[in-house]
């Protein structure tokens, strides 16, 4: 098996020594930052554990491009069709970032910190060079950088009990995509109720690396009463969720509306952000495919390192994009983009996986039913 070298320029996290004493037996990239990938369990173990009990990610590669200054607002929103006119101090929005042509630059929970202050905390593209160049080139004031933040999150149905463990009970108060600001050793962490999963919980947003231990430790202990376990965005779980992987699911090549995202884009032409036209343009002759589950059989399908073909009746109507064993439907679960005519839930279709099987399977709307 082949390795990768880690250097100073794969950046590591302040959770690092922990993790690796944890087991860590995999690690992957994104922006530039490694991003631990799974422990002793196996994807389906620890799909199971998600569901039941809480689990501690180390997700610090999920960095913060922050946009601060006079012009900070409004360089925001010209970089999103989601309307942030009536975003409020204290909110979060997933938003796509779409460029002059509705390609998808990135999809960013955004947060809004202050009037003139905003976190874009981004997936695996250089959001931090595109907000330059788009400064530099509409003369805003503003200041951009990537701030040093490492995210953890605390993910699974017993998220809130140990998060109240740490923080105390003002963190059950926290709605979805809102975030207070809370004490750990008398430094202000900003938590939001968010996360890469669909079984509830947490991210802390640690500006402070020195105290990058004695949280995971403070989380890891307090854990031991409901059966804690280190995790990362688990594979299952994600694809069951719907969650879109940018770089897999989608690239520049794709817009938001087949990516699903309609409800987050302003279409009525009130809205002024960069790509309007063009998103507003395929938005009047309609998507051509649409991002989608695809259910499929033939035995456990390896993981798919390239895009699998997914046709119908020998025509080639779509492709799948993140494919992996699903234990509780006991059959193959994918995302992917299928073209318009054969997006409908219900399609039977054929999955052509990359160790040749042709592998029966059908539309899945997302998603995938609990
Ligand atoms: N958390 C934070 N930053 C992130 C991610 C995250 N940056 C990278 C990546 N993940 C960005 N992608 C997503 C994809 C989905 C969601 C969040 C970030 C998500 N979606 C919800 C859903 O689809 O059910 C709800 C969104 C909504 O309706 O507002 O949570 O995970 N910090």
């Amino acid at each position: 098996m082949t390795t990768l070298t880690i250097s100073r320029r794969q950046r590591g996290t302040p959770y690092i020594p922990r993790i690796e004493e944890l087991g860590v037996s995999a690690y992957s990239i994104v922006n530039r930052m490694i991003l631990p990938k799974g422990f002793r369990k196996t994807v389906e173990e620890d799909y199971w554990h998600l569901r039941e009990h809480v689990q501690l990610w180390d997700v610090s590669t999920q960095r913060q491009i922050e946009i601060r200054g006079k012009d900070a607002a409004e360089l925001t929103q010209l970089m999103t069709p989601r309307d942030l006119r009536q975003a409020k101090v204290g909110m979060g929005f997933y938003a796509p970032l779409i460029d002059g042509n509705a390609g998808m630059i990135n999809d960013p929970i955004i947060q809004k910190l202050a009037e003139d202050r905003f976190w874009l905390s981004i997936a695996d593209s250089d959001v931090e060079l595109w907000a330059k160049g788009l400064a530099q080139g509409y003369g805003l004031d503003v200041d951009i950088f990537e701030a040093d933040v490492w995210p953890m999150a605390v993910q699974g149905p017993k998220s809130d009990d140990l998060m109240a463990e740490v923080f105390g009970d003002a963190v059950r108060d926290i709605r979805f995509f809102r975030f207070k600001v809370l004490e750990f050793h008398g430094h202000p962490l900003l938590i939001a109720r968010s996360g890469y999963s669909k079984q509830g919980g947490f991210e802390i947003y640690l500006d402070d690396w020195e105290l990058g231990l004695p949280l995971w430790d403070a989380l890891w202990e307090a854990g031991q009463a409901f059966n804690v376990s280190p995790g990362c965005p688990n594979l299952i779980e994600r694809v069951e969720g719907g969650l879109l992987s940018l770089g897999n699911e989608m690239t520049r090549e794709n817009n938001p509306l087949e990516c699903g995202m309609e409800r987050y884009c302003t279409l009525d032409g009130s809205l002024d952000f960069i790509g309007k036209d063009a998103l507003l343009a395929i938005h009047e002759a309609g998507p051509k495919q649409m991002v989608r589950g695809v259910l499929f059989g033939g035995g456990k399908c390896p993981a798919a390192s390239q895009p699998w073909p997914v046709k119908l009746n020998g025509q080639h109507v779509g492709q799948v994009t993140t494919c992996i064993w699903s234990p509780r439907f006991e059959q193959n679960v994918s995302l992917g983009m299928i073209k318009r005519g054969y997006w409908e839930a219900g399609t039977e279709v054929t999955v052509h996986s990359q160790d040749g099987e042709i592998r029966p399977g059908k539309i899945v709307s997302l998603p995938f039913p609990e």
